[in-house]
């Protein structure tokens, strides 16, 4: 199923008034602030996020899967979701393919589909956290860290082919993120296993084409529960240097203990340079995989307020940031879950663009600590939902996309043409 220019036409015209009402308002409000609301709906539109291959299905739970219907049964179907997303959205603009879970069959054919849709490949995802079939070696005990140096090369082998077809579809970079580590004490010598993954990852690097990037995604705990070899971003930057410039950090929003200040990490690694990628979730507890800004709107604010502000400050070369959304969806529609997602970045990202930077400096350097508070508060109670709309809009994406979604009845048609028992590859 596509989304047709005539339909997304229709739905606009229908709520142009009451939108242009709406966005004019707020127009004028900004500018009353020196803000320009045209400016800022152009910049929100050069926001795009690249939604995962794995993220289309029903995500599993340790306690079970409930399919929901119409699922995408290949890669072509997959990018076909995708194209939807972006049709209603205008900001999903990408895809993050997992290997070896979506091989392309036809590297051309899928380029030339993803193209005709306006979507282009981000970073490539290898996995060395499950068993392949006919796999020499097990990735049981760890893969880039394992004792043994036969399943480490076997690991190591796995990246440059994910490497390589990556390539044959235009990406850019590759992110690897490890399930390496140990459940109980004593099971692994914490320094040797260390070792191992530095040297492992620096034989992928040594396989990055001149003009790709590495980024490396850390998790404290899960799937085991003593100790992670990658813990969290100290470790994952210092293996990233050890790699060389081209290797990255990477921040996955679920990835940390409770009430860590990610914020401040983003702050930090941007001050050297080497934050490279971003997955965006929320969660309560661990690693939940909510959908974004469901949970702790107020803490994805203030992750973008350091993202603007490195963006903005950018002495040390930090690059652009590859975004993905990386969230599962056990209860709702995958495709309703990830619109509300993607309008969650885009409002995080406008009400960051709103902070007066200028009024906080001078209040931080005088240290009025209620001034400071108040600017960014009064950044974040806005209503920025306007620009988004406007954003979408102009880009001829539809102004309150999941209601057209709705509307359409874009899961009823998927289920008519997939059937109800198609089950998407993934977790
Ligand atoms: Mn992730």
């Amino acid at each position: 199923m596509r989304i047709n220019t005539s339909q997304l036409s229709d739905h606009n015209n229908q709520l142009s008034s009451n939108h242009a009402e709406s966005y004019n308002f707020l127009r004028e409000q900004l500018g009353k602030k020196g803000v320009d609301a045209d400016q800022l709906v152009t910049q929100l539109a050069g926001l795009q996020i690249a939604i995962p291959s794995w993220a289309l299905g029903a995500g599993g739970t340790r306690f079970g899967r409930f399919s929901y219907g119409g699922e995408p049964a290949s890669l072509e179907q997959k990018i076909d979701d995708i194209g939807i997303l972006h049709a209603l959205t205008g900001a999903a603009g990408a895809v993050s393919l997992h290997i070896p879970w979506d091989i392309p069959r036809d590297a051309q054919a899928i380029r030339e589909q993803a193209a005709s849709l306006g979507i282009v490949f981000d970073a490539v995802n290898s996995n060395t956290f499950q068993d392949q079939k006919n796999q020499a070696h097990s990735y049981k005990f760890g893969s880039l860290c394992h004792t043994e140096k036969a399943v480490r090369d076997q690991a190591i082998e796995h990246n440059r082919e994910v490497i390589e077809t990556g390539e044959a579809l235009g990406s850019k970079s590759i992110t690897v993120w490890l399930a390496d580590g140990a459940s109980f004490p004593g099971q692994n010598n914490l320094r040797k296993a260390l070792q191992h993954t530095r040297e492992s990852l620096q034989a992928i690097y040594g396989y990055l084409p001149a003009d790709w990037k590495m980024y490396i995604e850390y998790k404290p705990y899960e799937p085991n529960f003593y100790s992670t070899v990658i813990q969290d971003w100290g470790t994952s930057y210092l293996l990233a240097t050890a790699c060389g410039e081209r290797a990255y950090t990477l921040v996955d929003l679920g990835h940390h203990l409770p009430n860590t200040n990610i914020e401040q990490i983003v702050a930090t690694l941007m001050l050297q340079g080497k934050l490279g990628g971003f997955h965006f979730n929320d969660s309560k507890y661990g690693d939940d995989d909510l959908t974004v800004g469901s949970i702790k709107p107020y803490q994805l604010f203030l992750i973008f307020n350091e993202l603007v502000y490195g963006m903005q400050h950018n002495n040390a070369g930090n690059p652009p940031l590859a975004w993905m959304i990386d969230a599962s969806h056990n209860v709702k529609d995958p495709l309703e879950d990830l619109i509300q997602s993607l309008e969650a970045i885009w409002l995080a990202y406008a009400q960051a663009l709103l902070v007066d930077s200028k009024s906080l400096e001078i209040a931080q350097e005088s240290n009025d600590v209620t001034r400071a508070q108040e600017i960014l508060q009064d950044a974040f109670r806005t209503d920025v939902r306007p620009l988004l709309r406007e954003a979408r809009l102009q880009h001829g994406a539809a102004v309150a996309p999941l209601t057209l979604y709705r509307n359409l009845n874009v899961r009823q048609e998927l289920i008519r043409e997939r059937g109800k028992t198609t089950v998407a590859t993934g977790l």
